[in-house]
This record gives C-alpha cells, sequence and structure tokens, in this order.
C-alpha cells in the first residue's frame, strides 16, 4: 500500500484572509437561507451546511477553473467558491428565472459545466460514479485536472460509492473523494449504519490510501486536499479524505433533529471552525479588528445585494417549463 506524505504548504496572508472571507460568506449565506425559509420566502428544500463550512472551503480554495466538482445538497459553498455569484446562488434557491435553473428545480440540482460544476443528484452517492467517469475523460484526454467527489458517511454506503472507489482505483484516476462525516445520515447516527469507525479504511480495500482528518480545521481540509490533488494531477489516482464534522441544523430545515443531545450540539459547537481559524489568524498577526470588520461588512453587504437581486427577480414565464428539454 501506498501511504500518505505529509504534504508541505504555504499560503500567503492574503490567502489565509481570503480563506476567512470565504467562510464567512458561506456560513452567512446559509444562516439568511434558514431565516428565508422561516419566513416562507424560501420553498425549495434547505439542506444547512452550518457547521461544516471548513470542508468545503479547505477543498474548494486553489482548485482550477477546469477542474470539477461533485457536490451534495449540502455543499451550496462549493458554488460560490467554483464562481457562481452569491445573487445567482439565492436566486436559484427563491427558484426565480435568473436562478441557475431558470426556476425549473427543487433548487439543489443545477450544475454549471462552464464552472466545472456537476449538478447534485437525489439519489446520494450517485454523484461518485459520474466522478469517476470525469476523471477517466481527464485520464483520456491527458489532462492534468481532478475531480473532487463529495458524499456523506451515510452514502458511503452505498453500492454507487464503492463502485466508484473500486473504478477509480483500479484504472488510478484523478479523482478525490471527500466523505463528509457528519454523524448522521437524517436520524441515523453512524454506529448504527457502519461496523467500522472511519469510512477512511475503505479506501484500502480500492488500493489507494484514506485518511480520516478533523473536518472543521480548514487548514487541516486544505492540507489533506492539496496533497491528494497533487498526487492526482501526478498521475498517482484517487485518495479518500473523510472529513469528521456535524451539521448544527437538522438534517434539513424542516427537520428539527429531536434525535441528538443538546450536550452533543454544544460540544460541537465548541468546534464550530471559524472561531478557531479566527483565533490562529490572530495569534499569527495575519488578523486584526479593522481587517475582520472589513471582512464581515464585505459578507454583509454581499449577501443583503444577493437577496435583493433574488426578490427583485422575476418568477419564470410558464412557456420556460418546456424550454431547454432534450428529446
Ligand atoms: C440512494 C439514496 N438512499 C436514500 C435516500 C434518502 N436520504 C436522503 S438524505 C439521507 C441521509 C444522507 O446522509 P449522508 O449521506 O450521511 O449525508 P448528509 O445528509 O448527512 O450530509 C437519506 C438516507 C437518498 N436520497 N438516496
Amino acid at each position: 500500500m501506498p501511504s500518505i506524505k505529509r504534504h508541505k504548504f504555504k499560503l500567503t496572508d492574503e490567502q489565509l484572509l481570503e480563506m476567512l472571507y470565504w467562510l464567512k460568506l458561506i456560513r452567512a449565506f446559509d444562516e439568511r437561507l434558514s431565516i428565508l425559509v422561516r419566513q416562507g420566502r424560501v420553498r425549495s428544500g434547505v439542506y444547512s451546511s452550518i457547521g461544516q463550512e471548513a470542508i468545503v472551503v479547505g477543498t474548494c480554495f486553489g482548485l482550477h477553473k477546469e477542474d470539477y466538482i461533485c457536490p451534495l445538497h449540502r455543499d451550496l459553498g462549493t458554488f460560490l467558491m467554483k464562481g457562481v455569484s452569491p445573487g445567482v446562488m439565492m436566486a436559484q434557491m427563491y427558484a426565480k428565472a435568473t436562478g441557475l435553473s431558470k426556476g425549473r428545480d427543487s433548487a439543489l440540482h443545477s450544475g454549471v459545466s462552464e464552472l466545472g460544476i456537476f449538478g447534485n443528484t437525489s439519489m446520494l452517492g450517485a454523484n461518485t460514479p459520474v466522478a469517476a467517469g470525469l476523471a477517466l475523460t481527464y485520464k483520456l484526454e491527458g489532462r492534468d485536472n481532478v475531480v473532487i467527489a463529495y458524499f456523506g458517511e451515510g452514502a458511503s454506503n452505498t453500492g454507487d460509492v464503492h463502485e466508484a472507489m473500486n473504478f477509480a482505483g483500479t484504472h488510478k484516476l484523478p479523482v478525490v473523494f471527500v466523505c463528509e462525516n457528519n454523524v448522521y445520515s437524517y436520524s441515523v447516527p453512524i454506529e448504527k449504519s457502519m461496523a467500522i469507525e472511519d469510512v477512511a479504511d475503505r479506501a484500502e480495500g480500492y488500493g489507494f490510501d484514506g485518511v480520516a482528518i478533523n473536518g472543521n480545521d480548514v487548514l487541516a481540509v486544505y492540507q489533506a486536499t492539496q496533497g491528494a490533488i497533487a498526487r492526482a494531477r501526478a498521475g498517482d489516482g484517487p485518495t479518500l479524505i473523510e472529513c469528521k464534522t456535524y451539521r448544527w441544523h437538522g438534517h434539513s430545515e424542516h427537520d428539527p433533529a429531536f434525535y441528538r443531545t443538546d450536550e452533543e450540539l454544544a460540544m460541537w459547537k465548541s468546534r464550530d471552525p471559524l472561531p478557531t481559524f479566527t483565533t490562529y489568524l490572530r495569534s499569527r498577526e495575519v488578523l486584526d479588528d479593522t481587517k475582520l470588520l472589513e471582512i464581515e461588512t464585505r459578507v454583509r453587504q454581499e449577501i443583503d445585494a444577493a437577496v435583493t437581486f433574488a426578490e427583485d427577480s422575476p418568477h419564470p414565464e410558464p412557456g420556460e417549463a418546456v424550454t431547454d428539454l432534450y428529446a
């Protein structure tokens, strides 16, 4: 078995501050969405990623435009980091004509091929064979691009995920499998769905490395991803990165999550990826009050503008329902 070497990386102060900006933007986007759902303004299914932002930022930071991502229902932040504007993303959640799917789906299934985003599939895990297929294309075309395939620990139990990992391992495809292990698959805790502790252990059965890391530490996620991407670009095949994390909200905004305790939630909130990273940046003297205020003001303005754009956008015309169809 190959074994993962610690990947060394250096980020400039500007890049570290940019990471903080993304963490805060994605948190603010989801927090606002949650309020909009409660106000009845957004009626699409919303699956909050609050608490899991470090995975999105650590995996997407520095990706090339041509690299593909295959995100989950919970990964709206990956769309933002890949280049979809907060306004268009918000309009998508409002099912407005200016959204990605022009108001034609329940918000979570749109992809953007020009930006390297494959739309989320309802059948969880079904995005991973697609990721392997995209990676096969890159390999056959001799390109050095990579594909990031996201899935939950629940989805890791499906046949699709095993087939995708087996195929990718056999053909040494440039794909990074990112498991967002947030303890619950809907209401099912991990110990009721898996006989092993770490999803990462499964990689060995497919001939590549798997690593379980603190998914709430953005730099740990970045480091693991950069190592995996470097191996993938060099033709050394896939890596499985299991990011241990926790979702603060229920499975979706309509789930009150009665199946977990307040203590458990409080424990995970004490591991909030945002203050952890903020404290780190302050201790390294990368961040001070002025810079923090600048970032927070920018985030607030961008989210406000996104909501205004979505609210002011038109609903789709009925005739639009039969356009963009393939026969
Ligand atoms: C193949 C499949 N089986 C069942 C479901 C129903 N379902 C929707 S969400 C969910 C839980 C998913 O948990 P996980 O994969 O861990 O991702 P998370 O939502 O926790 O991020 C289930 C079982 C589905 N969408 N697809």
